[in-house]
């Protein structure tokens, strides 16, 4: 793999990185993208899908959909991607990881400052009162889940299109991205906004912009770089240099 040198010495020097994950960095652990000819939605357009008047249109779809989806994560592990940038974090003084994944896979490979712009696929909460319901099941027999407390409608804590972020989190994203010296945005096709702004606000405030993908992508005009390769390759490489170059101070 070439990296520039501008790239390089970052590695080598870099105290404060930014990383903004899409689905492609679950790709090599067995999740199915959204986009793209193997994407879930090659076939269903994800604007038509992942919307409230879908969900109460067809609630029972929905819950089909996201319990296939819970089951295969569960049965996966993170991949050397996801790795890779749990040891990122413990090799810079300020780290942020957002993700636009609602999978769990970086929580699992040991990352803690993660920020989920999309939700998390475990939580559900009910749409009248909103209380939140843990260890969600559907069955043959119960194939969409009501409130133990109202008889509501439950439905995953997920960010539909049309719908805002969780209080605070973009917030966090934001600041995030204008602090850091170095932003990578790995495995999304940067369509979906406002995630995708994300590396637009990280290059304003002067950051480097890196982006690791399998791809070119909308962004990928903007940023200063462009990794073409499987995150789980790309990614590990990145750390060696980092652990190289800063072990020869
Ligand atoms: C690999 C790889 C390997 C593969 N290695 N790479 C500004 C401008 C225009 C529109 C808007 C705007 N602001 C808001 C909007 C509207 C809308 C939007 O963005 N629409 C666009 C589609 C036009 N945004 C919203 O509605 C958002 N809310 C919002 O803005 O609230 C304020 C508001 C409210 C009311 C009115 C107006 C504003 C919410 C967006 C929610 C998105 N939700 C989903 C579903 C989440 C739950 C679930 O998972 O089921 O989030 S949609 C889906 O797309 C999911 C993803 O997180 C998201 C992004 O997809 P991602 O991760 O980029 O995946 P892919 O498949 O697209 O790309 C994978 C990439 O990986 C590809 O590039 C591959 O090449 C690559 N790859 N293998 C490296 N091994
Ligand atoms: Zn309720």
């Amino acid at each position: 793999m070439t990296i520039s040198n501008r790239l390089q010495s970052l590695l080598k020097h870099v105290e404060s990185v930014c990383v903004l994950t899409g689905a492609g960095i679950s790709a090599e652990s067995g999740v199915a993208t959204f986009r793209g000819v193997d994407g879930l939605w090659s076939k269903l357009k994800p604007e038509e899908l992942a919307n409230f008047n879908a969900f109460m249109r067809n609630p029972e779809l929905v819950w089909e959909w996201y319990d296939y989806r819970r089951k295969i994560i569960h049965n996966i592990k993170p991949n050397a991607a996801h790795e890779a940038l749990a040891r990122l974090e413990e090799l810079v003084k300020e780290f942020t990881l957002v993700t636009q994944n609602i999978d769990n896979l970086h929580r699992r490979a040991g990352s803690k400052r993660i920020l989920e712009l999309h939700g998390n696929i475990e939580r559900s909460y009910c749409i009248e009162c909103g209380k939140f319901a843990e260890n969600i099941e559907v069955t043959k027999e119960k194939k969409v889940p009501r409130c133990i407390s109202c008889n509501g409608l439950i439905r995953p804590d997920v960010v539909w299109f049309g719908e805002i972020l969780p209080e605070g989190v973009f917030e966090a994203a934001i600041e995030a991205a204008r602090r850091c010296e170095l932003f990578l945005t790995v495995g999304t096709s940067a369509v979906v906004y406002p995630a995708a702004g994300l590396p637009i606000t990280a290059k304003n405030q002067g950051a480097y912009i890196v982006e690791v993908n399998t791809e070119r992508t909308e962004i990928s005009h903007i940023v200063n770089e462009t990794l073409i390769g499987k995150a789980g390759e790309v990614l590990p490489c990145l750390i060696s240099i980092m652990e190289e170059t800063r072990n020869k101070k």
